[in-house]
């Protein structure tokens, strides 16, 4: 019983995740490469919408609109490279 219950949330937080790892790719321009004109982008689109544009890439914490929490994770992000 409690091995079920374990499947279905482990199930349930993979598909939670997934499509914000996907989105979370840093590619805020849209021109197929992460770099310093992403978090430029970012900076620029402060508290803009991301939903539907190529910001979304951008959208770290996934609450729909771009932000500086943005901006210091793909700063973050960045030197993981
Ligand atoms: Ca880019
Ligand atoms: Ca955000």
């Amino acid at each position: 019983m409690i091995h079920h219950l374990l499947v279905l949330l482990a199930a349930a937080a993979l598909i939670m995740t997934a499509p914000v790892a996907f989105a979370a790719a840093g590619d805020c321009n849209g021109d197929g490469v992460v770099d310093d004109a992403d978090l430029e982008a970012i900076i620029a689109a402060n508290s803009s919408v991301a939903t539907g544009t190529s910001l979304e890439a951008c959208d770290y914490d996934g609450d729909g609109a771009i932000s500086l929490a943005d901006a210091n994770e793909h700063i973050a992000q960045s030197k993981q490279e």
